[in-house]
């Protein structure tokens, strides 16, 4: 029944659905950074995590266009847990017929969550491979991180298959960095060496934040998650705090860890986060989501996934280091993932990714032909999505200009949402120097949509103040804080949070923000293009999005009703 497709080959192929494959495009090379260390035992334990097919996705979708539009009777009139989950939950017969399957294999070890669409089993290596044909699973190395992964795609059988979306654990090894990036690219640009560098301080001077816009007393928290290797340490959150918070009230402390936080030294990733969003979102509790997996055959951003949908007490505001290349992700992976920040934008919360560290990307098509190379999740439609800027001059608060780092670009699997239509189609007319058309796809969604300094920042790791610390990682904790002051404002006044921000951002028109519009990034370097993807332009641009905040008057502008 299975014949053996080669999956290295670019599959350039309309959507077939060929029978048994529910991720018939998903990439399961092992990248070269990963060894082998070989087959799974038999009796080993897998966890697997089956993502089944949900109910009402239309009427899902459109609640949450009716929730964010501030122009609609719906707006800010959110769901709980509970309602999301009475919409979307699996059908009786879809729940039967895979917990059946399940059970035919003697796979009874599972969890389910609120909503029913994920159940999560426990099984061993050998009943794996018999439930799923095709599997193969090996143990990977990559720095000393083990991970449990299949070398080869997997089926499910035909009466099962129009029930699930796919099943987790079996591809997608944690990326490298960020976004494919190493860490130590974090630590780039040391050329300016006389930099005084971007501190809390700066930051705050910068987007107009004054002593007295810190959280206040309601019940308004924000969280920032990361799932590499890493873990904050609180003693350099204190540490930072010490040094760079005199001039704002803060915390100093995260309200609650979410997940086990790795063993070794604090990352610089997780330092960045937490101690930046608590700069600019100051005086607000936080919360670490870190590294939710318990298990070497788990997909961290899946467990954050599945954890947001058996939770029914969350933060508002979310900022996520994790970005994928789109090309890399099997087509039905991002529908679902696409679906499940819905079901997080309808209960009102705020997604913000950040946009990548590569510029435009670049992917080799063939020997000749090369073409960007969107990032997933920061190309979802319903996530807020944030590039990077650098002053102007480096020794000044001056104005900001393009970072070339700041990841932009049109995705090629999610169409361009109503409502960046029109922006997006002024700045493919009035752009100079556009990229030509066979590097990016203009009828998919563009992003990113805002973006604040990526650039010279300082963070305390393991005890030690350290300069240079650069990435769109840096901007979107920073904007994220921001967001959740401005949450905490209109709780105060009672209205609801902003939720997904996007549909709202778009109708300001650029009011409230620092419009950027120097500089461009960078992209493949080949002939055609020679280095350059997009450059910054006047309103909004697939390099910075509509530009960075200026915190009063980007509040004013959301505490309209
Ligand atoms: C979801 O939460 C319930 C209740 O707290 C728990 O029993 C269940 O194991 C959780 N599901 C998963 C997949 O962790
Ligand atoms: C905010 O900052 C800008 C530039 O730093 C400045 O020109 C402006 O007057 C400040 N205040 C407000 C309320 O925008
Ligand atoms: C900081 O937050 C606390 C509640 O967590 C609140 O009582 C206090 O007023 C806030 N501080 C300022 C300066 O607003
Ligand atoms: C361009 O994007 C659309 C979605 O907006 C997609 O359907 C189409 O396949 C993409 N084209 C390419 C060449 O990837
Ligand atoms: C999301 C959040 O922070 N919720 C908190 C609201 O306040 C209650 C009671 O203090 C806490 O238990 C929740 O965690």
């Amino acid at each position: 029944m299975n014949t053996l497709l080669t999956f290295s080959i670019p599959l350039l192929c309309s959507p077939l659905v060929w029978s048994g494959y529910l991720e018939y495009n998903q990439d399961v090379l092992i990248p070269k950074d990963w060894k082998d260390v070989g087959r799974v035992h038999p009796k080993e334990e897998l966890h697997l995590t089956f993502a089944l097919k949900q109910q009402n996705s239309d009427l899902l979708e459109r609640t949450l266009r009716l929730v964010s539009d501030s122009d609609s009777a719906h707006y800010g009139k959110y769901l709980t847990l509970e309602e999301v989950s009475s919409l979307v939950r699996p059908s009786d017969l879809t729940q039967k017929v895979v917990r059946h399957w399940l059970q035919s294999h003697g796979i009874t070890d599972c969890q389910t969550v609120s909503t029913r669409d994920f159940l999560q089993c426990a099984t061993t290596a050998e009943t794996a491979e018999i439930l799923l044909p095709g599997s193969r699973f090996h143990h990977y190395n990559r720095d000393g991180l083990s991970q449990i992964r299949s070398s080869a795609p997997y089926t499910v059988p035909d009466d099962v298959h129009q029930h699930l979306d796919f099943v987790g654990g079996l591809h997608r090894l944690p990326p490298k960095g960020r976004h494919g990036l190493s860490t130590s690219s974090l630590k780039a640009d040391e050329k300016t060496g006389l930099h005084l560098g971007v501190t809390p301080a700066i930051l705050r001077a910068r987007y107009n934040l004054t002593a007295a816009d810190v959280g206040g007393p309601h019940n308004n928290s924000q969280a920032v998650a990361q799932f590499l290797e890493q873990y904050y340490s609180p003693a350099d959150l204190a540490e930072f705090m010490t040094f760079f918070g005199r001039s704002f009230k803060h915390h100093s402390l995260v309200e609650r860890v979410v997940g086990t936080q790795g063993h070794g030294k604090a990352g610089v990733e997780a330092s960045l986060d937490i101690e930046y969003i608590m700069s600019t979102g100051a005086n607000i509790s936080t919360w670490f989501f870190t590294n939710p997996g318990r298990h070497e055959s788990q997909e961290p951003f899946l467990q954050w996934l599945v954890l947001l949908s058996n939770m029914s007490d969350l933060p508002w505001v979310h900022t996520i280091s994790y970005g994928d290349d789109e090309d890399s992700l099997s087509t039905a992976y991002m529908m679902r993932v696409n679906t499940e920040f819905m079901k997080a934008g309808v209960r009102g919360i705020s997604l913000l990714f950040a946009s990548g560290d590569s510029g435009a990307g670049c992917r080799h098509l063939t020997k000749e032909q090369n073409s960007f190379r969107p990032s997933f999740p920061a190309s979802s439609p319903y996530v807020t999505t944030v590039g990077g800027t650098t002053f102007k001059n480096a020794f000044e608060i001056t104005y900001e200009v393009t970072h070339y780092i700041s990841g932009g670009g049109f995705s090629n699997v999610f169409k361009m949402p109503d409502y960046q239509v029109g922006v997006v189609d002024a700045y493919l007319k009035i752009a100079k120097a556009l990229p030509p058309q066979s590097y990016f796809n203009v009828s998919g969604r563009a992003y990113p949509d805002m973006a604040a300094l990526s650039d010279n920042y300082w963070v305390v790791m393991n005890r030690f103040p350290m300069p240079w610390v650069s990435g769109t990682s840096a901007s979107t904790p920073v904007v994220g804080g921001m967001m959740s002051l401005i949450n905490g404002q209109r709780l105060l006044k009672g209205l609801p949070v902003l939720g997904f921000l996007n549909p709202r951002l778009y109708k300001l028109k650029g009011r409230g923000l620092f419009d950027v519009m120097e500089g461009c990034h960078l992209s493949c370097l080949d002939e055609q293009v020679q280095g350059n993807g997009f450059c910054a332009a006047p309103s909004w641009d697939p390099v910075t999005g509509w530009g960075t905040p200026n915190y009063p008057s980007l509040l004013n502008a959301l505490l309209e009703a």
